[in-house]
């Protein structure tokens, strides 16, 4: 028997860059990309080289807020986490020497071994964390499609929309977004809850993404998905 098309969504507008998302909440994901304590917090691997940790930081808020407005919405919300196995199979030679850092993946870090999976670096600030129940992507790369189960579990749940937040904006934000645009995904991007440690990259990612009318998405702030959810 052939199964019967689901029904469309109802859709509501979110104002956004270069034009209005048409926004269809059963059909679209927050995918929160990579709040790692290694990243974000004080005394992480990432303020261990150098980076203004403060510049993602200011992303934690409007995270929580759009993350408690989800839920309380009962939305799908996945979480990810940039990752290697204990014993490096999956880290490429290429990643864990092309820094030329006296610290790379695997290492012995400020808080555990960098970058590896059950470590506390690892693993995703308090503010952020995920519930019982929601997914939770370990990714080995930049991308969240890449080596990992993220399109069948889209497909699954019968997901066309992501909205795409976190850290980095040119790095694993971009990715994501990039090769969700090229599995068929509408991807909106909330400037105030994505960061980099080099704001000039976060502007030009931002402006990458919603140039020439839309390439790889839409553009927004949390406030307009915020009000397209219901919530003041
Ligand atoms: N999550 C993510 O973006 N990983 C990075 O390594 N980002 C940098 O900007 N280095």
């Amino acid at each position: 028997m052939i199964a019967e098309p689901r029904q469309r969504a109802r859709a509501r507008a979110i104002a956004a860059e270069p034009y209005a998302f048409d926004f269809r909440p059963t059909e679209c994901a927050l995918l929160i990309i990579d709040m790692q304590r290694d990243f974000l917090e004080p005394g992480g691997f990432g303020e261990s080289l150098g980076n203004d940790v403060s510049l993602l930081r200011r992303t934690i808020a409007p995270n929580c807020a759009l993350l408690a407005a989800w839920r309380a919405a009962h939305l799908t919300v996945i979480h990810t986490r940039e990752g290697h196995h204990p014993d490096l199979s999956d880290l490429p030679a290429t990643k864990k020497h092309r820094a030329r850092s006296d610290l790379t993946i695997g290492d012995p870090g400020p808080m555990g071994r960098i970058l590896i999976r059950g470590e506390r670096g690892h693993d995703i600030i308090p503010e952020l964390y995920p519930q019982p129940g929601e997914p939770v992507i370990d990714k080995p790369g930049k991308g969240a499609f890449w080596a990992t189960d993220l399109k069948s579990l889209l497909d699954d749940r019968e997901i066309r929309q992501l909205i795409v937040t976190g850290v980095t904006t040119e790095v694993c934000v971009h990715t994501t977004v990039r090769e969700a645009n090229d599995r068929g995904f509408d991807c909106l991007v909330p400037a105030d809850c994505t960061g980099s440690y080099f704001p000039e990259f976060h502007a030009a990612g931002l402006a990458m993404i919603k140039a020439q009318s839309g390439i790889f998405g839409w553009v927004s702030h949390s406030e307009n998905i915020l009000a397209a959810l219901g919530t003041p």
